[in-house]
């Protein structure tokens, strides 16, 4: 009998900074859960971070930082691939050619294109506009059936499909259509101080996210100062948005549902539910920071992992690359 093919997930996050909660609780968390029942591939992608300026030192820093807080999120090289993308040339190589059956138009929709263009606009260059075929190329490359991803990124992987379907109607079937795989909770943690936009970890006020690695203190404070409203009730409703996301936060990382959490909290100020909230995640990071510390001191490990990882990476992506070339006419070298 033949065995059925595990389904395969692939997922990347930038190393543009530092990693946030919003980044794990939208993605991360589930990239450690799905290992067990599925195939994963997971990356740094790099290539996609210089559609912003970087500075070298910090980017090399970020970059290897990033490597081993994911690893201390619980990413098991063992069970899943994990590397670098800059280090697999096929990504590069698949990006340009899917750049050729995507369209100006597709491209000019693309609402992250529009917020980063707008927030960077002494530098709105070709890589910036073209970032969704480069990620199409990383999701592509693997064949992969599940992206998990916070809600943001729904329209990248919308794209990522018409391409795909697009190049399979023009030769034949090549590219798996990939499916997003978007957490009911948390897909879409907004900042402490401006509930209305996502927390990111590019925010140039640091009040607006916790990063995982920021000491308990930190932590407490961000929570104390998060913007509320003046109702003084915690409840989950319409207009709400501060106390809905600091709920959304608290559930994540308690498992307590929404009912739960407005029956504990009856008839107390936000100033014991903010204590709580902190209190929460701050237990919910040490065990991770205290893996951090261990990975991030050993970085010898940390290079044998990724150097593995991107060997294990390009043996697939190599694969797909060369059908591709090969459909659409290249001449073999
Ligand atoms: P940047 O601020 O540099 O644009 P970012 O914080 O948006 O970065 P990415 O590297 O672009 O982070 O995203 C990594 C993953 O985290 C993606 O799957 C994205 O959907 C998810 N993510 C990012 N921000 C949030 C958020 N606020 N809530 C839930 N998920 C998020
Ligand atoms: N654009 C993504 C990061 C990313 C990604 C990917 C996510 C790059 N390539 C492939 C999923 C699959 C972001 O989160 N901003």
């Amino acid at each position: 009998m033949e065995t059925e093919r595990k389904k395969v997930i692939f997922s990347a996050i930038q190393p543009s900074g530092t990693i946030t909660l919003g980044n794990y609780l939208g993605a991360l968390k589930n990239w450690v859960a799905l290992q067990d029942e599925y195939d994963c591939i997971f990356s740094l992608a790099d290539l996609h971070t210089i559609t912003v300026r970087q500075d070298p030192a910090t980017f090399r820093k970020n970059t290897t930082e990033a490597y081993a807080l994911l690893l201390a999120c619980g990413i098991d090289p063992k069970k899943s691939i994990f590397f670098i993308q800059s280090h697999v040339p096929a990504h590069a190589q698949l990006a340009w050619v899917l750049n050729c059956y995507t369209q100006f138009g597709e491209l000019s929709r693309m609402t992250q294109f529009k917020d980063k263009a707008a927030k960077h606009a002494d530098n709105i260059n070709a890589g910036l506009f073209t970032y969704p075929s480069l990620m199409a190329a990383d999701i592509l490359l693997y064949q992969a059936d599940l992206v998990p991803v916070g809600a943001d990124q729904k329209q990248h992987l919308e794209l990522t499909r018409n391409i795909a379907d697009r190049f399979n109607a023009a030769y034949s079937p090549t590219f798996n259509l990939p499916d997003g795989y978007i957490p009911k909770h948390g897909a879409r943690i907004m900042s402490l101080q401006d509930p209305s936009s996502k927390m990111s970890k590019s925010d140039s006020n640091v009040n607006g996210f916790v990063a995982l690695l920021d000491p308990p203190e930190v932590v407490m404070r961000k929570f104390k100062r998060a913007v509320t409203d003046s109702e003084a009730c915690v409840r989950y409703a319409e207009g709400k948005d501060g106390v809905n996301n600091l709920m959304g936060i608290y559930s994540c990382v308690t498992g307590k549902t929404m009912e739960e959490i407005e029956h504990e909290f009856e008839g107390r100020g936000y100033g014991d539910f903010k204590t709580a909230v902190g209190e929460a995640v701050v237990e919910h990071l040490r065990p991770i920071q205290e893996k951090y510390a261990q990975y991030i001191a050993d970085k010898a490990y940390l290079e044998e992992c990724y150097r593995e990882g991107a060997q294990r990476a390009e043996r697939i992506a190599n694969r797909t690359l060369a059908k591709v070339m090969k459909k659409i006419g290249f001449l073999p070298a």
